[in-house]
């Protein structure tokens, strides 16, 4: 599904700003249904309540049961569609996600329905639309999740009325972030000629120092026959054209080519091609960067080049707005990923926002692009059904970010119960049909927290990638327990299979403010502390086979309540609102250096001495994104 972007042939206009909404409290959640909302406007169903678009609801008003609420919810809003859009057009309406399951109505009529969170869906809607006055679009959105949603969950239903009111239930999640729900991105009206350009696929190598563009054009709508007369040419970064052909599908030749390359590697950080794409009337520009990425026994190979990804995993979340996309917020994010050294993340636990993904592809942030296959810890998450819809999940995922020079590998899920026996079969078939859907063929993993003698699945990735929480979820406290016990993981699952590992979780939570020397359990004393232990030990596999590292988490994040969780995860470098927690400064130390090729155990004596607290202060240049010099100071 190709991302909406206007030219000589194509308009887009925004539908986001304040919509109309009205959650459903009806006992069965069904009155909206019952009563037909979608028939006019919601005012007329009731009271409504302004909601921002694009947004979680949850957070937006002070009503708990707003917050906690699962069922259905309500959105619609007005808007025109200017006469000249009538005219040979497309118009295509177009959510870039809402969570979770939605149905839309234009002008009453259903023209959509989509089952999961964080992926787009769309649909012409032409043929409901009026040119002449006020359109009326009406979406319904269920956030419940159930054994075979993605990521799964269940509705706990409690019969005991001498303990619980008549009828209560409670969602129960199976996942570790709360459960935001609404529309999230934009909403979106753009047009193409009736006769348009569907798809675009762009495979990129390298061969002589030659760029080889491979490119594949899918037209759709009327009368495309697949022999129409088309331009197709290549921009480099300066506009400058640099290939043409006239070949629907071929391959364009660029000599001496810039490729794409993660930040810290190259001077061409996050360089990008353009590929104009011309052809009966429709015109679109897709970006691309030509970069190989390559996986042997012990190394992640970018351009042929050894890559080590310092890296951290993220959340979509934030204050007020949940998982809604916020420009300010990304661009902030972005802003803190270059200065905490990071050049990869993974999108756990779901695909991001297409505007992340941007960011990521033209900032040189390599991306473990990550399903929402998140908590699918049961036999009745793995039947056939669950199957099914997983399968369709990672085909919607790949169709939208298969040109993303930034993802160099797929992750199909987060630790799943990848150790019991339905789940080789399950992830078997999940593996297989990734892989089949990606022609780009990049790596496919999962991410497993399953001790190396238990798991089941690890033999079909290409990289192994754990989450480990030593000394904290096990051992709690007791630091010294870390080097031992990562060793032993990484060596079981090594002498299982010769694939290179990144430890893709590793964490603390952390407390700001609230210090302890020795170090205790949630203070910034012991968030550091423990980081380091594991550092050590990567310093010594990064020498073999370990291909990266990354900090759980990026910031702090909501949780659902429960005894483990003081309003929310805690385990962010940076605090919800991206300020940074001491351990920041340690790894962004660690990472510059990395970057600087230098041995890291030496800077940790300078950086954090036994006794007393001098600091290591980097001179970073943003030119060469290296480290240049240091400087003690007491
Ligand atoms: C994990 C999960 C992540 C949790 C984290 C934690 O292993 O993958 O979703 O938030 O641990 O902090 O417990």
């Amino acid at each position: 599904m190709l991302y909406p972007r206007d030219s000589e042939s194509r308009e887009s206009k925004l539908l986001d700003g304040i919509w109309h909404f009205r959650a459903d409290m009806s006992p069965t959640r069904t009155k909206g249904f019952d009563e037909k909302w979608w028939k006019g406007s919601l005012l007329e169903s009731g009271a409504v309540i302004d909601m921002p678009v694009p947004a979680s609801y949850n957070d937006i008003t002070e009503e708990k049961a707003l917050r906690d609420f699962v069922g259905w919810v309500w959105y619609d809003r007005n808007f025109y569609v200017p006469p000249a859009w009538s005219k040979n057009r497309r118009v295509v309406l177009r959510f870039d996600s809402a969570h979770y399951n939605s149905i839309v109505w234009v002008n009453g009529k259903q023209l959509m329905e989509h089952n999961g969170g964080h992926l787009p869906f769309e649909a012409d809607v032409s043929s409901a639309l009026r040119f002449d006055g006020p359109n009326r679009v009406t979406i319904t959105v269920n956030n419940t999740l159930t054994p075979t949603t993605l990521p799964p969950g269940e509705i706990k239903y409690q019969k005991d009325t001498s303990r619980y009111p008549k009828g209560y239930f409670t969602q129960v999640l199976q996942m570790d972030f709360f459960n935001y729900a609404g529309i999230h991105r934009h909403v979106r009206l753009y047009t193409t000629p009736r006769k348009y350009i569907d798809d675009i696929t762009i495979l990129t190598i390298v061969l002589e120092n030659k760029g080889h563009v491979k490119y594949t054009v899918i037209l759709g709508g009327e009368g495309s026959s697949g022999e129409d007369s088309a331009r197709i040419s290549a921009l480099d970064a300066t506009g400058r054209e640099v290939a043409v052909s006239s070949a629907l599908n071929g391959t364009l030749v660029i000599p001496n080519p810039n490729l794409w390359w993660p930040s810290g590697m190259n001077d061409t950080v996050g360089y990008q091609y353009t590929l104009v794409v011309n052809c009966s009337g429709d015109v679109y520009r897709q970006p691309f960067g030509i970069r190989t990425v390559q996986v042997t026994e012990n190394t992640f190979l970018i351009n042929n080049k050894p890559f080590y990804c310092q890296g951290v995993a993220k959340h979509e979340d934030s204050d007020i707005r949940g998982k809604g996309l916020d420009y300010s917020l990304i661009t902030k994010d972005f802003n803190m990923l270059r200065w905490l050294g990071v050049n990869c993340i993974r999108t756990s636990h779901y695909p991001y926002a297409e505007e992340i993904m941007s960011l990521a592809d033209q900032q040189g942030v390599a991306v473990i692009d990550e399903s929402p296959g998140v908590g699918i810890k049961h036999q009745n998450n793995m039947g056939p059904k669950s199957l099914q819809h997983h399968k369709n999940v990672m085909s919607e995922m790949i169709r939208r970010d298969k040109n993303r020079p930034s993802v160099i590998m797929w992750s199909v899920a987060n630790e799943p119960a990848s150790n019991i026996p339905a789940a080789e079969s399950y992830f078997k078939s999940v593996i297989e049909h990734t892989r089949s859907q990606d022609p780009a063929n990049r790596p496919v993993t999962f991410v497993s927290d399953v001790v190396f003698e238990k798991d089941r699945v690890v033999q079909f990735v290409d990289v192994v990638c754990m989450n480990r929480y030593y000394a904290w979820y096990g051992d709690p406290g007791h630091l010294e327990v870390i080097h031992l016990q990562l060793q032993r993981e990484f060596e079981g699952f090594r002498s299982k299979l010769k694939k290179p590992i990144i430890v893709t979780e590793y964490g603390a939570d952390t407390i700001p403010g609230l210090h302890r020397e020795p170090s205790f359990m949630f203070s910034e004393e012991y968030q550091v502390g423990f980081l380091q232990e594991y550092h050590k030990v990567f310093d010594n596999a990064r020498k073999n086979y370990l291909v990266g590292e990354m900090v759980w988490n990026f910031a702090d994040f909501m949780t659902v309540q429960g005894v483990t969780r003081v309003v929310g995860n805690k385990k962010g470098l940076l605090t919800r609102q991206r300020q940074p927690k001491h351990a920041a400064f340690t790894i962004r130390d660690r990472y510059y250096a990395l970057a600087a090729g230098q041995d890291t155990n030496v800077l940790y004596e300078l950086s954090h001495p036994k006794h007393s607290s001098p600091h290591v202060y980097s001179i970073y240049s943003s030119q060469t994104q290296n480290l240049h010099d240091y400087h003690i100071m007491a």
